[in-house]
């Protein structure tokens, strides 16, 4: 069980521990009335752990940390969207802390060295068409060694261990996370002002200044990213149209060309 410096998150009878789960995001949706505010549920391996849009995220056991965080006390204005740009400016920031340089891709992948390291997925769960949380999960790779990686995945995935060339202990990482990201939760919370976190994701990202191809269902175009909106969406330039244009989170993947 990891130390944990936090006030809200992951306290006492909220935080939820697995060695092993099918994914904690379905373990959420199907407790739903159960889970408080504040859970936190960290799984050292799941079976079918879920990305965005029905795709899988690898997480084999022992060498991976999910994490689920959920709440139930938020604003209208607190999109999902915005929280993911929250969740990805805690962890580039925890990252850093222990010494990693990271870089936020838009909207929820960090990377090192351009390969993924974790990944965020922020979903709205409902109950009888009744909004009942906004669970936010996070998949970091901790211990992989690149064969542990489904082959499509290999040269475009990494570990922390992979990058430092040591096996990685996650506690303080989760720690220290989880502290930041209660900062920067409760600060949003008061404040309404997403400026904070979204300075972060504008500082850090992979993204900003570069020339990437968006993906929305089968349609392909080059843009160039110009920055993240108040909103979380991303300013881009079409560079066959030179229109500008903001892309919503939900309905793109961004590759570079
Ligand atoms: C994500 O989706 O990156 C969201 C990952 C969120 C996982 C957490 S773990 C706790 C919680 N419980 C869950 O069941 N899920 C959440 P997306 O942007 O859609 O990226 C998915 C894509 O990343 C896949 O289609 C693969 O190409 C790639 N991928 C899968 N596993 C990976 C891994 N371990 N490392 C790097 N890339 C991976």
């Amino acid at each position: 069980k990891p130390y944990l410096d936090t006030k809200i998150f992951g306290t006492q009878d909220n935080l939820y521990l697995f060695e092993t789960i099918d994914s904690t995001h379905t373990y959420v949706s199907h407790n739903l009335s159960t889970i408080d505010h504040g859970s936190v549920l960290l799984a050292y391996s799941q079976t079918a752990g879920r990305g965005r849009r029905g795709r899988k995220w690898s997480s084999p056991i022992g060498k991976s940390l999910s994490l689920s965080i959920v709440l139930k006390e938020f604003s209208d204005q607190m999109k999902p969207t915005l929280l993911t740009q929250l969740t990805a400016a805690a962890l580039q920031q925890a990252l850093a802390e222990v010494g990693l340089p990271i870089a936020i891709k838009w909207p929820n992948d960090l990377l090192i060295n351009r390969r993924k390291v974790a990944g965020v997925l922020t979903e709205a769960m409902f109950e009888r068409q009744v909004l009942q949380a906004i669970t936010i999960g996070i998949g970091i790779n901790l211990n992989q060694s690149q064969s542990d990686f489904p082959t499509e995945i290999h040269p475009k995935a990494t570990s922390l261990a992979l990058e430092t060339e040591s096996p990685f202990f996650a506690d303080k990482l989760i720690a220290q996370f989880l502290k930041l990201f209660e900062q920067f939760y409760q600060d949003y919370q008061q404040s309404l002002d997403p400026e904070p976190f979204l300075s972060i994701c504008r500082q850090e990202s992979a993204v900003i200044g570069e020339i990437v191809t968006v993906v929305q269902g089968d349609k392909r175009r080059d843009v160039e990213v110009l920055g993240i909106e108040a909103t979380g969406e991303l300013l881009v330039r079409d560079l066959s149209s030179k229109e500008k244009m903001t892309l919503i989170s939900s309905e793109v993947s961004l590759r570079n060309p």
